[in-house]
């Protein structure tokens, strides 16, 4: 037999597969179809990461197994390829993005083609190509018609490295999600999309779809919908309300005191009335400083300044409270303004400490002096007038029943999304269709005339001032209003990296269409996504932002179902070999060339399957690698030990039913490794066994093929298993015979127990008799006796009666 050689093998099956278009959809609508989907990579000048194969070796899997199993599979693959890091690579080197990024993706595209991907590459597609971001306009202009697309005046999260503002998604832990770098808060003028007008729904339908709890947990988290009620407190000696924003309206007989954030317009208001405006102006300045992370944080010793001059009324306990500015209640949430109750919440707690402020407990459970007592649970309300006695959530609407029949408040939902900043001042991405007319305001380009096309430039480079590259070609920012035909200028932002990438997946479906984002009958037949693999840190990022635009392509009858991944799991880092994140500056970055060059591709898909849970992250290994390398070898091997045989051999075939089911169930559930394992010890047992034939082969080959496609086609194609192992179908097992037939009987002799033995369920009662005459102890009992009587009950016992 030759030697197992990987690089020839693998490079062989390639061409077969590109000739044959093995992997390519089929128009056959009649098939049950499988649409599998991974996050397109954004072609980074560093090639592919061995973090990327992870995810799409773990769907090619369940890809590979479907189409065995006769289902019509869509697995395609593309490019993210508009954004930051090339744009800045671009400058740095003076080459246009365009070729920066035709570069990358053929890189990309051998890399991933070398690991044999059965992705149908008919469908490839770029988000940056203006056949496509024709439909990325389009989408935004008829967002822009049905009033989810608006400019406004406000301040911005501003990255003061990449000179860009960025979404609230953008900003990770108080710093820039790309480059880490300082954000600042800028007022500028932004276009923004309304997806806080789909919050309800986008928390409501995820009780539609299969998504792993946490991503589901994290969505609602970052959505934050909370209940509760507004409340106005009069200020004493003006008729001047302010309101505030409050989830325990129950507690407002313990509220002492009130705080507004500093950037709150009540202070400019009063700022005649109020006597320590000096103070207060420093410390609004001092907060304009920090981000919203640093205020916000639990851990933070509070801050804040008593607003002398001013008073509220408590309105259920008509007391005069003192007003205080902290920068610990944020202007961009509820009212900007809360009524602080120290005795049930932390930061009102440490707060009044600090400031030695009056606690008042108001629901009794706990020792308030100690620490703010927030359970509702079992709390009961004390010290609350009309309100005591009652549990928490009775005492919730007693008082906001009593608040809004009095006209003091109403109940409210508040939410912590907020409208998507969608503008960006950069050249490398989707210009924005729209034109601004002194008449006419701001008009769409004519539908006929997308795709606005990205112009040239000379340079790259953003500007201090916070405007796009584009707002210097006057040539293309001046231009005519396509309504009144005057004078109008372009808008010059461009769109952000998350637009393409919002609905990448409808286009798969048919990616070469000029007419429409894909055809009606297209979409009704390959739409949801049935399996959506994805990275956790794209849970409020795209995979947010991608459900809201399909909900809204939903809406205007584009797509017909309102959720556009029925299934999202989430994989675990690949991290380096001392357990930190892979890192050029760390020195752990494996390449996974290297490793297909070394060891073929087979063994990365198999190591990075085998490597451990697919939902945690783990560790590279080099011995893992060469452990995987070894079985391979050890497969490749059995070639030497194959017989002829068309069934599974008596000694084989329980194992080889417990190991399809096993095989087929962990491949649709994440659990490629002990998938894997189950395998390594079949092929033991082959070993052990010295023979394996071809029925027992062919079925050996197929479970493996999902993870280790090259060797198992060349194997069976040597071994001439009939065909190619492609064109087979996905075994069966047989639910009883993956059941083990060997079972314990007790051999009784006169009544007694007097020895077990191990027999098989279907032997027969003279097979059993046989094994039990050989049992020394059964034999002592019996011989020189007669045996007068026998009974075997199948399974259980053998009976033997002596005199
Ligand atoms: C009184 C109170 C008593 C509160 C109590 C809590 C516990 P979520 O769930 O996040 O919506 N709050 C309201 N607006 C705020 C702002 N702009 N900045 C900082 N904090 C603000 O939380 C709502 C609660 O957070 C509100 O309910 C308010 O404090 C505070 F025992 O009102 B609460
Ligand atoms: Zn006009």
């Amino acid at each position: 037999m030759t030697e197992y050689n990987p690089k020839q093998i693998e490079k062989k099956w390639h061409d077969i597969w590109d000739e044959k278009e093995v992997f390519k959809t089929s128009n056959d609508k009649s098939k049950p179809k499988f649409y599998a989907l991974i996050e397109f990579p954004y072609p980074s000048g560093q090639g592919l990461h061995v973090g990327h194969p992870r995810p799409y070796t773990a769907l090619d899997v369940v890809s590979r197994k479907r189409r065995f199993q006769g289902y019509n599979v869509l697995y395609p693959m593309g490019w993210d390829a508009f954004g930051l890091p090339t744009e800045n690579f671009a400058i740095k080197n003076k080459i246009h993005p365009k070729v920066v990024t035709e570069k990358n993706v053929a890189r990309f595209k051998s890399q991933l083609k070398s690991i044999g991907f059965s992705f149908d590459w008919s469908k490839e597609m770029n988000t940056t190509d203006p056949g496509y971001y024709k439909w990325t306009q389009w989408i935004f202009l008829k967002m822009f018609e049905k009033g989810l697309a608006y400019k406004q005046e406000m301040p911005i999260n501003w990255c003061t490295s990449c000179k860009v503002g960025l979404a609230n998604e953008e900003v990770v832990n108080g710093v820039c999600e790309r480059c880490g770098g300082e954000v600042v808060h800028k007022v500028k003028n932004q276009w923004m999309l309304k997806i806080t007008e789909y919050a309800d729904r986008l928390i409501n339908d995820l009780e539609m779809v299969d998504y792993i709890e946490r991503v589901k947990a994290q969505q609602i988290n970052w959505i934050g919908r909370s209940k509760g009620m507004e409340v106005d407190f009069q200020i004493s000696g003006t008729d001047k309300k302010l309101r505030v924003f409050t989830t325990r309206p129950d507690t407002l007989f313990g509220s002492t005191y009130m705080v507004i954030s500093p950037e709150h317009p009540l202070i400019n208001e009063y700022s005649d009335r109020i006597s320590n405006m000096e103070e207060i102006r420093r410390y609004q300045e001092a907060s304009s400083k920090k981000s919203d992370f640093e205020r916000t944080e639990l851990v933070k010793e509070k801050t804040g300044v008593e607003i002398s001059g001013l008073k509220a009324i408590n309105p259920a306990t008509g007391k005069e409270i003192p007003i205080w500015t902290s920068d610990y209640v944020l202007m961009s949430y509820g009212t900007g303004a809360i009524m602080a109750v120290p005795a049930h919440d932390s930061r009102d707690w440490e707060f009044a400490k600090k400031f030695n402020l009056p606690i008042v407990e108001v629901v009794r459970g706990g020792n308030v002096e100690e620490e703010a007592y927030t359970d509702t649970q079992t709390g009961i309300l004390v010290n609350s007038g009309f309100l005591d006695g009652l549990e928490v959530d009775r005492a919730k609407e007693k008082i906001s029943n009593w608040l809004e029949e009095e006209g003091l408040g109403k109940r409210k939902t508040n939410y912590k999304l907020r409208d998507w900043v969608f503008s960006r001042q950069r050249y490398w991405g989707e210009p924005i269709p729209l034109v601004y007319c002194d008449k006419c305001g701001w008009v769409p380009i004519p539908e006929n005339e997308l795709p606005l096309m990205l112009p040239e430039v000379e340079n790259y480079e953003p500007t201090d001032n916070g405007e796009s590259p584009l707002a210097k070609i006057t040539d293309w920012v001046e231009t005519t209003c396509p309504k009144c035909g005057g004078k109008a200028t372009r808008e010059t932002d461009t769109m952000p990296q998350w637009a393409g990438s919002s609905w990448y997946f409808l286009r798969y479906i048919d990616p070469h269409n000029e007419n429409e984002i894909a055809s009606k009958e297209e979409l009704d037949y390959w739409l949801p996504v049935d399996w959506y693999n994805g990275g956790m840190e794209h849970t409020t990022l795209h995979l947010l932002y991608s459900r809201f635009w399909h909900k809204f392509l939903y809406d205007i009858g584009v797509v017909n179902c309102p959720e556009p991944y029925k299934k999202r799991t989430s994989h675990g880092m690949i991290l380096g070999g001392n357990n930190e994140k892979m890192s050029k500056s760390r020195g752990n970055v494996i390449n996974p060339d290297d490793i297909v060059n070394e060891y073929g591709a087979d063994t990365l898909r198999t190591y990075e399957m085998f490597i451990g849970d697919f939902e945690k992250s783990v560790p590279w290994s080099e011995n893992g690698v060469k452990g995987c390398k070894r079985f391979l070898d050890r497969v490749w091997r059995l070639q030497d030990i194959v017989v002829e045989g068309d069934n599974y051999t008596k000694e084989l075939e329980t194992s080889i039913h417990k190991a399809i089911k096993k095989v087929s169930e962990d491949y649709e559930s994440l659990k490629f490794n002990t998938a894997i394992a189950t395998l390594m010890s079949l092929l033991n047992e082959f070993n052990d066994l010295g023979r394996v034939n071809k029925s027992e082969m062919k079925t050996f080959l197929i479970l493996l093929n999902p993870v280790a496609p090259h060797i198992t086609e060349e194997i069976w194609d040597r071994l001439e298993l009939g065909g190619m192992l492609h064109d087979t179908t996905w075994p069966e097992w047989d639910e009883e015979k993956t059941v083990e037939d060997v079972v314990e009987i007790a051999v009784q002799v006169n009544g007694k127990v007097r020895a077990k033995e191990m027999i098989s369920i279907n032997d027969s009662k003279e097979d059993v008799k046989e094994k039990i005459l050989k049992n020394e102890v059964v034999r002592n009992h019996i011989e020189g006796k007669n045996i007068i009587k026998e009974i075997y009950v199948p399974g259980k016992i053998y009976n033997i009666v002596v005199k």
